[in-house]
């Protein structure tokens, strides 16, 4: 089962500096995951799809409440299960979806797939079928920005089991010893496939790892959109300001198997639990309806037109060509 939490998990606070906007934006975000994951998950069924995809339908606030505080000028690195940052961070569906049926219209013309969209122009560095493949990178990114002066934030997202990749360790001490400004998300969603991280991670917390390193760790309910927003906001300003890298965990549950296909037979009740109990849209609805930031009809309004933003990207995605064979040989090499 899932790490015991032996610390303080920062949960629902009292205020958020959210406009009325921004909480739309959130909420409208992190709905547009889960429809496109829910979706994608049906569509995988209809066997359609290319390839391995994995779901990162649960998870959404942490991608959101982490990318409501990027702009332009920072960059995320992703995992195999990246759906939810590319969102996130402002790719667009139709692109995504493309990719995802391996077609020409798709963010990568259709030649990455599921594990493999990225859109530079949005400062998605990509999703990535290397395990403990996203710290490194970002600590290229973010040095970049630092020499330059740029104010430029970048964030990896990784798994529990990516936790315990030598890559992402010497990430965080490459990241403390050059004070970049760098922001090392660990997704603990309590499995890597069907190994419970309580076999393999060899503290309860992986933020306590933070220490070694010397930066500050800090331990977020997942499920919790305010949550994470004060933790990485307090992070990223920290990290614009010169002030170093943090290491933020979340612990939550991933509502679909390791990959489209997984039968699970690790886990028993958890995701209902999850789903009844804790689900992020969930309690994102109840907390801004309660305080009378947001109404029922708005969010409402917004379920509809998610829904059909993601039936029209499903549609288009279908009905696009694949790459050709003239294909093949172009987008081999980047032009700098
Ligand atoms: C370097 C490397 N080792 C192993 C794998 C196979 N693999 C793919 S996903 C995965 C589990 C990753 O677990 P975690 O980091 O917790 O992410 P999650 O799938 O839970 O989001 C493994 C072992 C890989 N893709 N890359
Ligand atoms: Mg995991």
């Amino acid at each position: 089962m899932t790490g015991t939490v032996s610390k303080p998990t920062r949960s629902i606070t009292a205020s958020t500096d959210l406009s009325t906007d921004g909480l739309l934006t959130a909420y409208r975000t992190m709905r547009t995951i889960r429809d496109f994951e829910e979706r994608v998950h049906d569509e995988f069924a209809g066997g359609d799809i290319p390839g391995f995809v994995h779901l990162y339908a649960g998870e959404e606030a942490s991608a959101v409440g982490v990318c409501s505080h990027l702009g332009e000028n920072d960059a995320i690195a992703s995992t195999h299960r990246g759906h939810g940052h590319c969102i996130a961070k402002g790719v667009d569906i139709n692109g995504m979806m493309a990719e995802i049926y391996g077609r020409i219209t798709g963010s990568c013309r259709g030649k990455g797939g599921s594990m493999h969209i990225a859109d530079l122009s949005k400062g998605m560095l990509g999703a990535n079928g290397i395990v403990g493949g996203g710290p490194p990178l970002i600590c290229g990114r973010a040095l970049a920005s630092k020499h330059k002066g740029d104010g430029g934030v970048a964030v990896a997202f990784f798994g529990d089991g990516a936790s315990n990749q030598g890559t992402t360790l010497e990430s965080l001490n490459l990241a403390s010893i050059w004070n970049l400004p760098a922001i090392f998300v660990a997704e603990n969603n309590g499995y890597a496939e069907a190994t419970s991280s309580t076999w393999s991670v060899a503290t309860d917390d992986i933020a306590d790892r933070a220490a070694a390193f010397g930066m500050p760790g800090v331990i977020v309910d997942g499920f919790d959109f305010f949550a994470v927003y004060e933790a990485a906001g307090e992070a990223v300003a920290r990290a614009r300001e010169g002030g170093g890298p943090t290491l933020i965990e979340m612990k939550f549950t991933r509502y679909f198997g390791h990959f489209e296909g997984d039968q699970q037979l690790y886990r028993a009740d958890e995701v209902k639990n999850a789903r009844d109990n804790l689900d992020c849209l969930k309690r994102f609805r109840s907390r801004v309806t309660a305080a009378e930031q947001l109404t029922d009809a708005q969010l409402d309004q917004i379920d509809t037109e998610v829904a059909a933003g993601v039936d029209a990207a499903v549609v288009a995605a279908k009905a696009a060509p694949k790459p050709g064979a003239d294909d093949l040989l172009t987008d081999v090499y980047v032009s700098y």
